[in-house]
């Protein structure tokens, strides 16, 4: 057990720096095994400093010398810690030399400068430039960057950073060097440089304003047939945000690297974007339609952070998701504007309920519960979470529902306008749009400060005589770790109201008379709206297009359920209305199995999902998403008690009796939805795709000879890793051991140098209902698993635990043990992944017993662990916590 207990670090003792730097200078001697930087600052004291020492952070680094002002500073006039070097009483104006050597090829936590494939990469945000020298390594110390590398020139022909290249030439003995200037003041997190043997596919792109900008996407040799849809998503992004926020690209020249070692998708690096290869590499030969969608949201992330996160930055990290969350909601539109369409933008909304229901949710309910801007952290990195990425993006979202599409843009002219280089925080952003708008967001607030999933409770009476309609909704906020008795939230309810006809009736309330929807700001506990004129009792659709992220508990009917899946005109809440049709079922279908009870479904239920499936009249893609039914986890979650194995007989038994049901219709659907022609990534393509790939998924349950036929001969001929892939893994999922096999052993040969599909052939066995521990002890054996590579980890590991429940909670708990073991394992090499691995026993007190008991047992030995890092040992810490 360690000894040291880690630190809290609270934003409410927020200091200003006690000293600005102006400008830095940074020379690195590149060596795998003995990296020399040198690193000239000028530090001026900050006028809003508390005091005139300087505070140097520094970790995992070795000092040679510091020198201030030309002078060696001798022992007695600095401190030098574990976590950084003081100079105590410095003068006003100060340049330091330092000195520090480090070790890049035994870097595997992947954070500060690290060797991947025998090439340079740093990794900054959050705390990784202290790993490279001491410095004010906080993001509201912003300094002006020039960087000198050099190194062996064989090894490492591509010598890059931020900015622009300002010098290049040989140093003899086989050296060369590179200089870069950043003309942008920058926070560290935001340094990068690589060196490297890579090669780049590059255009050249004029701007809306007619400058020409280079744009260069590098990767190793072997995958320059794999950078054109990076590249084109990057276009696509600069011209997307040129027109919808007017933010034009600032530099000359944009680079995207791409490397196989790395801790999360990417990092928008000023002009040099560091991106895990999964979000770049692409050809049909190799990535799926989720993969090539992952690198057009990816790319624009990236880039859009230029303006939100780079040009203007966080004060603190408890600020972050006033760069996440914003560039999340960007990228969320980028996405949804490419495709175009109505129902396309209402997939990508879909998909995004899906992953706040799926991780957001359970994360505010459980014991990490934080605010979207947390009130204190031990480690950062723990911090970036589905709650400051996807709740953040809700909450911008939700601003823009109050103000308006038009009244979002002004608000963000205004944002940019008063803190363009400025290091500032939420409040600031939501200031912006208030002001620019002249409304009153003070209430809004309470978003960013208070965690936890609100539930809004609706109420609805209808007075057929007076033809008046009153909608009440009640509003509550569940106790999170450190906050109780929540205050009420301003709450956009997006509503309309559906005659008996199917159609939108004429909305006449308080302030509004709408066409088909209205929005109601919920703001008090409790609230009633009224409608007049309403000639018929109608069947309302509450929270249209998911217009706030709350659980909507409203006592709907079959029928009305029903009425909503066939007729609204919202196709979020249309889906809805089919979720919660299913919903009620597996609910029903759980209880049933625990009391041992027969198992049925009613034909209702079955005649719905066929007329969904054979409904030519809606898009693949819709289709496709409406048929997937709520998953294990999102059941779990609805829960008092979760029996994982009671769910997944339940949930299984209603695929069966689906796939038993509708077996014509599926095969139909299957020949009907066929993308022939060259393969394509776009969304009509993809979505046709989809539903295809559902509909074999649906034939291979319980499959015979012509299923596992159709599968195979899909496998066999596919020309494109979306159908491959689908096909594999139905053959997997099926349970016919023998196609499984071949087709698993084919694939591996066929693909055995592409990194990227080796993890799916991981990933696709890792999941697998019929995969069990030992199985996958089994596969961490095979001579391509390694526990160094995070894609390969997460591939195997992660999606064993995170994503195979039957099988993780198995009874014995050799589950947990397996995860206690592999969080410890992987802790010694890279806490950042060890700890997100952590999370996965987050939820231990919702299970039955027996389980709860296996379940803490695995905790306190992680918890136990010698030598544990913070990152761990913060996630099961507070598990454990009461
Ligand atoms: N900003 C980076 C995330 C850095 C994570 C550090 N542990 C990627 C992104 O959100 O764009
Ligand atoms: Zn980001």
């Amino acid at each position: 057990m360690r000894t040291d207990s880690p630190q809290t670090i609270y934003r409410k003792n927020y200091t200003p720096p006690s000293f600005l730097v102006e400008s830095v200078e940074l020379g690195f001697d590149l060596d795998p095994a003995r990296t020399i930087v040198a690193n000239r600052i000028k530090l001026v004291r900050n006028r809003d400093g508390k005091h005139s020492d300087i505070e140097l952070h520094g970790e995992h680094i070795e000092l040679v010398g510091v020198r201030m002002n030309g002078k060696r500073l001798k022992p007695g006039q600095y401190t030098l810690s574990e976590h950084g070097l003081t100079i105590r009483k410095a003068p006003a104006k100060v340049t330091l030399d330092i000195e520090t050597v480090l070790a890049p090829q035994e870097n595997t936590s992947l954070s500060g400068l690290y060797v991947s494939n025998g090439n340079f990469f740093t990794q900054c945000e959050a705390e990784g430039f202290r790993r490279i020298t001491f410095f004010p390594d906080r993001p509201d110390v912003m300094a002006k960057y020039t960087v000198m590398l050099r190194a062996d020139k064989e090894k490492f022909p591509v010598l890059l950073s931020n900015g622009n290249l300002i010098e290049q030439g040989e140093l003899g003995d086989g050296r060369h060097y590179a200089k870069w200037e950043d003309p942008f003041k920058k926070p560290s997190y935001l340094f990068a440089l690589v060196a490297a043997r890579l090669v780049c596919q590059e255009e050249r792109y004029t701007l809306q304003s007619g400058r020409e900008v280079l744009l260069q996407v590098w990767v190793e040799e072997g995958n320059l047939d794999k950078t054109d849809y990076a590249m084109q998503s990057l276009k696509n992004s600069i011209r997307w945000d040129e027109q919808r926020f007017g933010l034009e690209l600032d530099l000359d020249r944009f680079m995207i690297v791409a490397v196989g070692d790395f801790n999360m998708g990417a990092m928008e690096n000023k002009g040099l974007n560091i991106f895990n290869t999964k979000y770049v590499l692409a050809n049909p030969r190799v990535a799926t339609d989720v993969d090539y969608a992952g690198i057009e949201a990816v790319v624009g992330h990236e880039y859009f952070h230029n303006w939100t996160g780079n040009r203007v930055t966080c004060r603190d990290w408890f600020q972050l998701s006033l760069k996440e969350g914003l560039t999340v909601f960007r990228d969320q539109e980028f996405s949804a504007d490419m495709i175009g369409t109505d129902t396309g933008r209402a997939v990508t909304r879909i998909d995004q309920v899906r992953t706040l229901r799926q991780a957001q949710f359970p994360e505010d309910a459980g014991p990490m519960a934080h605010p979207v801007r947390p009130d204190s952290f031990v480690e950062i990195n723990n911090f970036y979470t589905v709650t400051i990425y996807e709740k953040g993006a809700e909450v911008v979202r939700m601003m823009q529902t109050l103000v308006g599409r038009d009244g979002f843009r002004k608000g963000m002219d205004l944002y940019f306008a008063r803190h363009d280089g400025q290091a500032v925080q939420c409040d600031d952003f939501r200031a912006a749009m208030a002001d620019a708008n002249g409304r009153d967001l003070k209430q809004f607030e309470r978003w960013y400060s208070q965690a936890g999933t609100p539930v809004v409770k609706a109420v609805t009476q209808y007075d057929a005589a007076a033809q008046t309609y009153h909608i009440t909704l009640a509003q509550s906020c569940p106790d999170t770790p450190g906050q109780t008795a929540k205050l009420p939230f301003h709450i956009p309810v997006a509503v309309g109201l559906l005659g008996a006809d199917g159609k939108d009736l004429p909305l006449y309330t308080d302030g509004a008379a709408g066409q088909g929807t209205v929005v109601l700001e919920l703001t008090e506990a409790t609230q009633t709206f009224h409608f007049s004129g309403v000639a018929q009792r109608p069947t309302p659709s509450l929270l249209r297009d998911f217009s706030a992220p709350v659980v909507l508990d409203y006592d709907y009917s079959d029928a009305e359920l029903l009425h909503l899946f066939s007729h609204d005109s919202d196709p979020v809440n249309r889906w809805e209305a089919g979720q919660r049709l299913a919903m009620a079922r597996l609910l029903k279908l759980t209880a049933d199995v625990g009391a041992g009870a027969p198992l049925a479904l009613d034909a209702t239920f079955i005649a719905a999902q066929r007329a969904l499936l054979t409904d030519a009249t809606l898009d693949a893609a819709f289709r496709e998403l409406a048929l997937i039914l709520p998953s294990e986890t999102i059941i779990a979650e609805r829960m008092e008690v979760v029996d994982p194995q009671a769910i997944h007989t339940a949930r299984q038994f209603m695929r069966r009796s689906i796939a038993a049901a509708l077996k014509p219709e599926l095969l139909a659907q299957y020949q009907a939805n066929q993308t022939p022609g060259a393969y394509s990534p776009d969304a009509q393509s993809a979505g046709k795709r989809a539903l295809k790939n559902l509909a074999l998924a649906y034939l291979l349950i319980a499959p015979q000879a012509a299923e596992l036929e159709l599968a195979q001969r899909q496998f066999d001929a596919a020309d494109n890793m979306t159908d491959r892939a689908a096909a594999l893994a139905a053959l997997i999922h099926s349970g016919a051991p023998d196609g499984a096999a071949s087709a698993l052993k084919s694939y591996f040969a066929d693909f055995e140098h592409e990194a990227l599909v080796i993890d799916k052939w991981f990933a696709m066995q890792a999941g697998a209902p019929g995969t069990d521990v030992a199985a996958v002890r089994k596969l961490m054996t095979h001579p391509a698993f390694t526990l160094k590579n995070p894609n390969r980890a997460r591939s195997l590991i992660f999606n064993f635990c995170g994503g195979n429940p039957s099988q993780f909670h198995a009874a014995d708990g050799s589950g947990y043990a397996f995860w206690a073991e592999q969080v410890i394992a992987l802790d010694a090499l890279n806490p950042q992944v060890a700890a997100r691995l952590a999370r996965s026993m987050d939820r231990w007190r919702r299970y039955v017993p027996a389980l709860q008991a296996h379940m803490k047992a695995a905790l306190e030995r992680v918890a136990g662990s010698a030598s544990l890092s913070n990152d761990v040992l913060e996630v099961v810490s507070k598990a454990l916590a009461n």
